[in-house]
């Protein structure tokens, strides 16, 4: 695995954050050491579509990267005649999956799409996973994606909402900041690698309280909710339609 040393050096302009090739080349390195909780999450990953997968469905990974949610899926589908759709709209990142995805011989047919998730038209789903995706898109255009997956689903099935989330109280904040920050030097990072990388995704990636992700997502209809993970400002949601 390729090290990430992207802001390593110091940088005379820190431009706003993109999923460009240099991304690409060393993503799991850089959201291992940066989401505490990252592999459990694509553990259990596998045991929610193995419970939610259903005969004949469509499972879709929207913001894929390299492709690591959906191999978490293709290993939990135990029902016959389904497919993956996996979205990014980053050109290196789809092209990294490809080549990942191909080692595999799955068990459903994985359809890898080069596009903006928003125009992708959800049909027939029985598990749609945004494993860190929401969290840059604008928030205006959030709960209308929310709204979309929602009808794309059938009765029964599940969405899986992985996000960087902030707090309404300033001290909560605060602690949880700081023990992410931790995370990050006890991984390696340096303080200037932190404080460049933090400036670049600033305005990129835009965090919702809990509550807000809550409330939208029971808004839109969905009948349970369940935050079902959590480690300082990381949360994994699960909502059921
Ligand atoms: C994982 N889920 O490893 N349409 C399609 N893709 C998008 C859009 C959009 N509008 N906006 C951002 N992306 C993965 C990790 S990373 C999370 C997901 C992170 C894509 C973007 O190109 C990137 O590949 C991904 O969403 C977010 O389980 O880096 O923190």
């Amino acid at each position: 695995m390729q090290k990430d040393k992207i802001f390593s050096k110091p940088l005379s302009t820190v431009r706003p954050f993109q999923f460009d090739e240099n991304v690409a080349r060393v993503f799991p390195d850089m959201i291992s050491r940066s989401v505490p909780g990252y592999d459990l999450i694509l553990t259990v990953l596998e045991s929610i579509t193995e419970k939610y997968v259903q005969e004949g469905s469509n499972l879709y990974d929207l913001g894929c990267s390299l492709g690591a949610s959906t191999l978490a899926m293709m290993h939990g589908i135990n029902k016959k005649n389904c497919r993956i759709i996996a979205v990014d709209n980053s050109r290196p990142m789809v092209d990294k999956a490809k080549s990942t995805l191909d080692l595999y011989h799955s068990p459903a047919e994985i359809q890898l799409v080069c596009d903006d998730l928003r125009n992708i038209n959800m049909e027939n789903a029985s598990v749609v996973v945004m494993n860190f995706t929401l969290q840059f898109i604008e928030p205006e255009n959030r709960r209308k994606i929310l709204r979309d997956i929602y009808k794309g689903l059938m009765p029964g099935g599940v969405l899986v909402l992985s996000e960087k989330i902030c707090f309404e109280d300033n001290n909560q904040q605060a602690l949880n900041d700081e023990l992410h920050l931790n995370f990050k030097k006890q991984q390696g990072y340096s303080n200037l690698e932190i404080s460049q990388k933090r400036s670049s995704l600033e305005n990129v990636l835009i965090r919702d309280t809990l509550e807000t992700h809550e409330k939208r997502i029971r808004e839109v209809g969905f009948s349970v909710f369940e935050m079902w993970f959590r480690c300082y400002n990381f949360v994994s949601m699960l909502a059921v339609k």
